[in-house]
């Protein structure tokens, strides 16, 4: 039989969103981890992938592919990098369109710049959880987040925008988003399918384009989840 190799967006999928997993996942996925093949892939930065999952789990895994799979670790050493080329004036274009937004509260740390990619968030960065909550309400009224992409998109053509997680866009240059993972996947797994499970597998989520590649290059699989509950029913019946 052909080997299957999973692939796991980290926060919503498996964890909560920008928190550690919980017991309970741990309890499942520690056992599972040790009798299959799989990487992880997060929008998110390496040192924020460590807060969330523990070292047995990481180091379990065949590697983790941070920043939109523009940094990839292997036991414990960075195998790539590959860097975001900001257009001109695109730094100025994202502070005005902070200056310019309708929702009133911010709190700092509001364009972060990653390996390969930026995250931008107009409530920022250090939100606490609940700020965070309330960001995200509101923004699902607003539809702010979607405005700035159409808007980013359409001014800079040389870069991609998603609506990530909760409270903020990645952006990077068109290709160097998750749907790199794929290849760089199936060149250490050659003759094998790709399992993916994400929570923004739709389009405008930051897992679209790599479920994307999935699907129409016929790879493998690609899993939408609502959450780690999910996950756990998803992988039991994916094994
Ligand atoms: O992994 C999903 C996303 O998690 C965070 O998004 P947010 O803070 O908006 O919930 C960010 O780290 C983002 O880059 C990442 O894609």
């Amino acid at each position: 039989m052909t080997e299957k190799v999973y692939i796991f967006d980290v926060d919503g999928t498996l964890t909560p969103a920008r928190q550690p997993a919980t017991k309970e996942f741990l309890t499942f996925f520690e056992s599972w981890a040790k009798e299959h093949t799989f990487y992880l892939c997060s929008g998110s930065d390496l040192e924020k992938i460590e807060e969330q999952l523990p070292p047995d789990i990481l180091n379990l895994s065949g590697g983790i592919f941070a920043c939109m799979g523009n940094a990839f670790y292997k036991n414990n050493k960075k195998v790539y990098q590959r860097d975001f080329r900001p257009p001109l004036g695109f730094e100025g274009f994202l502070k005005s369109q902070l200056r310019s937004s309708d929702y009133p509260f911010k709190t700092g740390n509001h364009i972060e710049k990653r390996i390969g990619m930026w995250n931008f968030s107009i409530v920022g960065r250090n939100a606490t959880l609940q700020e965070r909550k309330e960001y995200h309400t509101w923004d699902k009224m607003s539809g702010e987040r979607l405005g700035l992409v159409k808007k980013i998109e359409q001014t800079f053509p040389g870069v991609s925008a998603v609506a990530g997680g909760e409270i903020s866009l990645d952006l990077n240059n068109p290709g160097q988003d998750k749907s790199q993972v794929a290849e760089e996947v199936l060149e250490l797994h050659p003759d094998t399918r790709l399992a993916f499970v994400g929570d923004r597998t739709r389009p405008g989520g930051n897992d679209y384009a790599l479920s994307k590649k999935i699907v129409d290059n016929r790879l493998g699989v690609s899993v939408q989840t609502e959450g780690w509950e999910e996950t756990i029913n998803i992988l039991n019946i994916l094994a």
